[in-house]
């Protein structure tokens, strides 16, 4: 059995070394039960964890950050996750993300562009200094996180493999490695999505200073649960569209179908732009539960609180219908 051991003190004032001490006490523990310790794996899985906790040097603090809401704890980011490749309980993710082996890590980016790339996540690292940016992270099931990322401007690193005018979307793709990811492994009943991961963005959504990817949370490298090494951030969007631990990004002329449309298309659109006038079919979007408080709800802001810098790119559209 593991047990993850929690330290005796508030949690609101774990420090994320604390919890990163704890969670290294938890994968030595948890990895000499394991059966057998030669499976190869498992000493990926643990190399992999030494590299989990590494801080990032001279982080930038973005003017892009959101102020005066407070953090939501590193145990809560790193606890409570969805991340389906590894089963598709919240608790799941911190349990089985530490099979997967993030180095090395290509990056493929294709299609519509004048200078596709294969990119090696060192050579990413070295190329777009991390910034820290704090935004708020509002799931389409109405619990919502406000997470100090480290990333860089998604337009950025698009911007330098020329996209041509063709390019009017990007799609994202998600990493399929069953052997490392157990929630892709077929089920009595099948698989429980169509893999890979697969999101998308309109161009201009996507060169929004407001995007990111994001390689980090709390001034680390990014914990695998949370999508390590690489994983998109887009603040004024249902999670659903942070896509993790990307393998792909490709310059589309046609929209992209995204997993979750194509999974329930009633209920989960193209934009998945947080409104919360335009209520999910089966609850309402007025409304949200910060993790980590145990009482109250507070009101869903329009564009999850960043209309201002983004309204704009809507004007045109009909939200009812472009949900
Ligand atoms: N590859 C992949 N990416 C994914 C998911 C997933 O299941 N697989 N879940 C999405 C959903 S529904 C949410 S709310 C966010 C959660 O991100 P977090 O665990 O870092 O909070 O990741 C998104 N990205
Ligand atoms: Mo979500």
């Amino acid at each position: 059995m593991l047990i993850k051991q929690k330290p005796d003190i508030p949690s609101s004032q774990i420090t994320p070394q604390d919890v990163y001490l704890n969670r290294r006490k938890f994968m030595k523990s948890s990895a000499a039960l394991a059966i057998g310790g030669s499976l190869p794996w498992l000493s990926l899985g643990s190399k992999d964890a030494l590299a989990m906790g590494t801080k990032f040097e001279n982080l930038i603090e973005s003017p892009y950050s959101t102020k005066d809401d407070e953090l939501t704890s590193y145990e809560d980011v790193t606890t409570y996750n969805n991340f389906y490749e590894f089963g598709t309980d919240k608790r799941s993710p911190a349990k089985f993300a530490y099979m997967l082996t993030t180095r090395p890590w290509s990056l493929s980016v294709s299609g519509e562009c004048e200078a596709p790339k294969d990119w090696d996540i060192e050579d990413i690292l070295k190329q777009f200094p991390a910034e820290e940016r704090i935004y708020r992270h509002r799931c389409v099931e109405a619990w919502s996180m406000v997470v100090p990322w480290v990333g860089f401007s998604l337009g950025d690193f698009l911007k330098v493999h020329k996209p041509t005018s063709k390019a009017k979307y990007i799609e994202m793709l998600t990493l399929v490695r069953p052997t490392e990811m157990v929630g892709q492994k077929p089920g009595l009943f099948g698989s429980v999505l169509n893999w890979p991961y697969r999101e998308g963005l309109r161009i201009d959504e996507a060169m929004n200073p407001l995007a990111i990817f994001a390689v980090g949370l709390y001034g680390e490298h990014m914990p695998n649960q949370n999508g390590a090494p690489i994983r998109l951030i887009v603040p004024w969007k249902y999670g659903f569209k942070g896509v993790k631990s990307i393998v792909s990004v490709r310059f589309t002329e046609e929209q992209p179908l995204n997993t979750w449309q194509e999974q329930a298309p009633r209920e989960y659109g193209f934009y998945a732009n947080v409104n919360p006038n335009v209520d999910h079919p089966r609850w309402s979007q007025a409304s949200e539960r910060r993790v980590g408080t145990l009482f109250g709800r507070i009101p869903t802001l329009m564009f999850n609180g960043y209309e201002e810098q983004v309204a704009s790119l809507y004007s045109d559209l009909d939200l009812t219908v472009n949900f």
